[in-house]
């Protein structure tokens, strides 16, 4: 009797109850992965990786990944690099800074905000070159959000509204007319009051969106690449232009940085 027990429990309830266990990590995985699955942050190698859900058969579901987008993860997460400690709190404070050199010879140094490299400047035309090659796309939707300084605006101006034409053509106002949508206030005027020029109305202007942008170097990529700079102490854009021109703003936005603190950056 004992023995024919025996044959009927590994004959028919073991292979029931295996069943109905596979069938149930089968579907906790599949509930698991429609809600779970997602990035987490690799401190050793600076990366967010995709990880698959983790099922218990105690308890179902076990995440421990908070991010659903490698976007989210990697914004919580900036990697800087192998930068030491002080390094990295230094560049951190100076993050997008143009810096001079003002106990050298005024060398000029830009700090990247979004990896915190940092890039000597040298002459004019690898100023220009440097800076560009540190930008990053922005929809022309977007641009519009930052406003724009007139400070430092150099070049030919042929409508006479004081503005070049080259800005005029970055911005997207006529450098022909000195009224692009007629309605008799100049394109300078509405730029300046934070007015559209191209329309009736105002700016689209957002705090948020230009502090996020601060430091950065925005390449119109939807129009011919234009580059501008988003000056950090105020989040306002300045158009870097030719290379002459970008190299005005560098100096003049520029802020002296002693050796000592220099030092400090490398
Ligand atoms: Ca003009
Ligand atoms: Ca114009
Ligand atoms: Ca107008």
């Amino acid at each position: 009797m004992t023995k024919k027990k025996n044959i009927f429990i590994i004959s028919i309830l073991v292979p029931i109850f295996v069943f109905v266990l596979i069938n149930y990590l089968d579907s906790a995985k599949a509930a698991c992965d429609d809600i779970f699955q997602g990035y987490a942050y690799n401190s050793s190698s600076g990366e967010c990786e995709f990880r698959s859900v983790r099922v218990t058969s105690q308890r179902g579901c076990f995440n421990p990944f908070p991010y659903e987008t490698m976007e989210e993860c990697l914004e919580d997460n900036p990697y800087y690099g192998d930068l030491s400690d002080e390094v990295r709190d230094m560049r951190l404070r100076l993050e997008g800074r143009i810096l001079l050199q003002v106990e050298e010879d005024g060398q000029a140094y830009y700090i990247n905000p979004d990896d915190l490299s940092l890039h000597f400047l040298g002459r004019p035309a690898d100023a220009f070159e440097i800076m560009r090659g540190e930008g990053v796309g922005i929809s022309n939707e977007d641009i519009l959000k930052i406003p724009a300084s007139l400070d430092y605006l150099r070049g030919e101006d042929s409508d006479g509204d004081g503005l070049p034409d080259d800005f005029e053509r970055a911005f997207g106002t006529d450098p022909y007319n000195p009224d692009t949508d007629g309605d008799g206030y100049t394109d300078k005027e509405e730029i300046k009051h934070g007015y559209d020029p191209l329309g009736p109305g105002k700016l689209p202007l957002d705090e948020n969106f230009a502090q996020a942008q601060a430091g950065r170097i925005l390449l119109q990529v939807e129009r011919n690449g234009e580059a501008w700079y988003v000056n950090p102490e105020n989040n306002h854009r300045y158009f870097l232009g030719r290379p002459a021109d970008a190299f005005e703003i560098m100096r003049n936005l520029g802020l002296g940085i002693s050796n000592q603190d220099f030092n400090k950056l490398d």
